[in-house]
């Protein structure tokens, strides 16, 4: 460590934060085991930007993992939220806003007829799966390899030994036996998936598939995949979930289930929802979501479920969302810093390409742009921990690991582009 290193407060909060927390984060990926080093300590975020405890300024392309589709502190959601403050934080009785952002999602997202509010997308994705194995009365769940559904335990697996053998638990302490119905495919993999369902099809509850997944960096779902999942979950009769914690309202305004066009019986929501605050939601088909209690047998509960002042900021992003242009520029910001960052690497002789969709961006150390998780490993990882550190450096703060997806906001203009992607030119000749 440099006395420079040594002096950064950074490193003192980190030193004192790991004193009691768990590894000094509120969350995994917050650490930099990934990459190594130091996490920065956010200070304050405004715009594109955000501070660390030592007053530098980063350009920020994880914008809170999705949330900050706006832009940090976004006037118009600061005063929203402060305004809903003062009226009381939470009252643990429901509100005219919940209904108000229920109407939004279901208008916005119209394979949602109803929708149940919760804090996060975790336990939207588990109440989602609840409620397919519920309403079918099955227990089988089939997921993806790679896709990322939050810590519920059954959804913490990875693939079997064998092809269409059941998971075997990623985590410590989720039991052999809380995953023994989980079945862990390939994404994009078609043939697969039909056997899955040609062998046991009727005793499948739900598949449950990021349409655009953001976990395994940005790989793209191909239609071909997605409609073969529709036709085969219709013919079964079991529960298809597009988990779009992170792709719902990120890649369009009606999510990747208008993109592909495919409306999914279920669909969960998060981050963009809630502005930064905590809001996530699952709903769908109203046939399926009346099954929840308080009217149906499906429990799932919330103290701070439809927060007065999470949704205060939630319906306020997602009506600016809704301004004309917004997500021709949002894409077309994320297009320019793909094409940028792809031609920089080029100029220095690097193996590297880069994907966008709508305001999230994969970049790849690899000569190609990967569809399935074990193509994405294969890319070069140290090569990765290099460019994050000397962008990091550089005063630009992507993702802090190899298989994270990058996020862009409306406020990432053309003179934000252009200093990331001159940094990166800077970079990538020092890392060759
Ligand atoms: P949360 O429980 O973290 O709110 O949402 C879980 C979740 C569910 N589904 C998808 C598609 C997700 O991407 C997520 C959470 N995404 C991660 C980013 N890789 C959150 C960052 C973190 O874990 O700290």
């Amino acid at each position: 460590m440099t006395t420079e290193q040594a002096s950064s407060k950074n490193d003192i909060l980190f030193a004192r934060a790991q004193q009691t927390t768990p590894g000094g984060v509120n969350s995994p990926v917050r650490a930099f085991r990934s990459v190594g080093g130091t996490p920065r300590f956010i200070t304050r975020a405004e715009g594109p930007y955000f501070w660390d405890a030592d007053g530098k300024r980063y350009i920020d392309y994880i914008g809170s993992w999705g949330p900050a589709i706006l832009g940090h502190a976004r006037p118009e959601v600061v005063k929203a939220v402060q305004d809903a403050a003062a009226n009381g934080l939470s009252f643990g009785a429901p509100t005219e806003g919940e209904i108000e952002i229920a109407e939004e999602i279901c208008r916005l997202l119209p394979s949602i007829e109803q929708v149940r509010l919760v804090s996060s997308g975790t336990e939207a994705t588990m109440s989602a799966l609840r409620l397919a194995r519920g309403a079918t009365g099955r227990d089988k769940i089939v997921k993806f390899e790679g896709c990322y559904h939050g810590h519920a335990d059954s959804l913490l697996v990875k693939a079997g030994s064998g092809l269409l053998t059941f998971g075997n638990p990623t985590s410590a302490g989720v039991p052999e036996d809380f995953v023994k119905h989980t079945l862990v495919l390939d994404y994009n993999n078609v043939p697969q998936l039909e056997d899955a369902f040609a062998s046991m099809g009727d005793t499948i509850a739900c598949v449950i598939v990021e349409p655009v997944a953001g976990n395994m960096n940005l790989i793209r779902a191909t239609p071909e995949f997605l409609q073969r999942m529709r036709e085969l979950c219709t013919e079964y009769g079991a529960v298809l979930i597009f988990d779009e914690v992170m792709c719902g309202f990120r890649v369009g305004l009606g999510g990747a289930q208008e993109m592909y066009g495919i409306a999914p019986d279920l669909t969960a929501l998060g981050k963009v929802i809630g502005g930064g605050m905590p809001v996530a939601a699952f709903g769908g088909r109203a046939d399926l979501m009346q099954k929840m209690a308080p009217i149906g047998p499906v429990y799932q509960a919330g103290t701070l479920s439809g927060n007065p002042v999470a949704v205060a900021a939630g319906m306020t992003t997602l009506k600016l969302i809704q301004e004309d242009g917004f997500y021709e520029k949002l894409s077309s910001q994320a297009d320019k810093l793909v094409k940028g960052l792809t031609e920089a690497a080029r100029e220095a002789g690097i193996a590297f390409c880069g994907d966008a969709v709508g305001g999230m961006f994969g970049m790849y150390f690899s000569e190609n742009v990967p569809s399935s998780y074990g193509q994405m490993m294969a890319g070069d990882k140290e090569r990765f921990n290099r460019f994050f550190h000397g962008m990091l450096d550089e005063g630009v703060y992507f993702a802090p690991a190899m298989f994270e997806a990058g996020f862009v906001s409306i406020q990432h203009d053309d003179a934000v582009i252009a200093e990331t992607v001159e940094a990166a030119r800077r970079v990538f000749k020092r890392i060759g």
